[in-house]
């Protein structure tokens, strides 16, 4: 495969978009300078399509142009399709153990505040070898504390539920008997959690300055900073507050890693919670211009600041990577680029590796042997790419 130009990467943007929705052309140009070319990843399947379905995209990072992810190019995935929802007839519930039962419209919430969050994240299942479920955006909504506090949480208000819309027919099996109930879906996060001032849950109305579009979950969601994208309740309709866990599927079930971890000197498996990002980076992209190469690696984790972000060609040492300056925001993704010199023409393996300011590194494939179910990998990602 040789190295993509211009107009090639463009073709093939539009293939995939005509493959998948052919009514929605929204896979955009990279934002390329002069003579800069996007080098090939050989380990992408020779059919990905950034947009399967009409409701499902992936972002192809090899598009990455900027430090927030246009709206057309987010990515998107949920379990029962793309409510329809007439922001109009648009209503937020809050009820449960609450003084006073709330019901808001947009109008309302808008009113309530209009603060700006930056916050990456990506699904819990984001893997190799695409790695295209991962966003970072701007978003503009109101706080949820704000919500809460205007209808009074009461003293024994110790679980925050959130459901979407969005609603489907799941089997709800209870000792070899199967029941088939309508279900929303649904997360929820303990008091503490949910009034925490940092990082402060948001209800977002609004992406990269533009309202929310269906596929981020108009007219209103949920964003967790430092969280992955499971707890990000699209379609946001209701907000029940009480006393006992939630246990609904997707707050127990569905979003669940299994591992054996030594406790007590002894290997226990466990399974825990999708919720704070495991720290990862990978390499998103590489260009080339005139002989230089540039590895751009996009890093993620619950906003721990960020040590270093180091990269290795082949068999090559750790070489640093030059933090990107416009990407800062402590629950935003951060870019790190590496310029590689001398390449030569041939299939190579370029791997990043990141370590946080407690000392924490991100782990290698090997080391998350233990962990059996695939969410939540972040562990090292060798990339082979095409020099030419
Ligand atoms: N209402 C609702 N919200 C949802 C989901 C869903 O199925 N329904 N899926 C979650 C999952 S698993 C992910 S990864 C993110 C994806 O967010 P995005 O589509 O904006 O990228 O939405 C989350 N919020
Ligand atoms: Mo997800």
């Amino acid at each position: 495969m040789a190295e993509m130009n211009r107009r090639e990467v463009m073709k093939t943007g539009l293939a995939a978009a005509a493959l998948g929705a052919a009514s929605r052309l929204d896979w955009i140009l990279p934002a390329l300078a002069q003579g800069e070319t996007v080098v090939p990843f050989t380990e992408f399947p020779p059919t990905f399509n950034p947009a399967p379905a009409v409701d499902r995209r992936l972002f192809d990072t090899r598009t990455l142009s900027s430090a927030f992810t246009p709206k057309d190019q987010f990515f998107t995935t949920q379990h029962y399709g793309h409510p329809e929802i007439d922001a109009a007839a648009y209503r937020l519930k809050v009820g449960g153990l609450v003084t006073t039962p709330k019901v808001f419209t947009i109008d309302e919430l808008r009113k309530m505040g209009s603060t700006e969050l930056i916050a990456g994240f990506e699904c819990s299942g984001n893997r190799r070898p695409v790695q295209g479920l991962i966003g970072n955006g701007r978003w503009t909504g109101v706080p949820l504390k704000t919500v809460l506090d205007a209808a009074g949480l009461k003293a024994d208000a110790q679980e925050i539920v959130f459901f979407g819309a969005d609603r489907g027919k799941e089997t709800v099996a209870f000792r070899g008997t199967n029941f088939d109930v309508e279900q929303q879906y649904g997360r929820s996060m303990p008091r503490a959690r949910a009034l925490a001032s940092d990082p402060a849950p948001f209800l977002a109305y609004a992406l990269n300055g533009e309202p929310l579009t269906k596929h981020q979950g108009a007219p209103l969601r949920l964003v967790v900073p430092g969280w992955y994208g499971a707890p990000n309740v699209k379609w946001l309709s209701e907000i029940v507050v009480q006393q006992d866990p939630y246990l609904g599927k997707f707050q127990t079930h569905w979003y669940r890693t299994l591992k054996g971890e030594m406790i007590n000197g002894e290997m226990k498996w466990v399974e825990t919670g999708i919720t704070h990002l495991q720290l990862k980076s990978f390499v998103g992209r590489v260009t080339k211009t005139g002989d230089d190469h540039k590895l751009t690696t996009i890093v993620l984790n619950d906003g721990t600041p960020i040590k270093s972000v180091e990269v290795k060609i082949d068999d090559g040492p750790w070489q640093m990577a030059t933090a990107d300056p416009s990407t800062t925001a402590k629950y935003g993704w951060k870019l790190y680029n590496y310029t590689w010199k001398g390449a030569t023409a041939g299939e190579h393996t370029v791997i990043s590796r990141v370590t946080d300011a407690t000392g924490k590194v991100q782990p290698t494939e090997a080391e998350l042997a233990n962990k059996k179910t695939f969410l939540e990998d972040n562990s090292q990602h060798p990339r082979k790419v095409m020099i030419s």
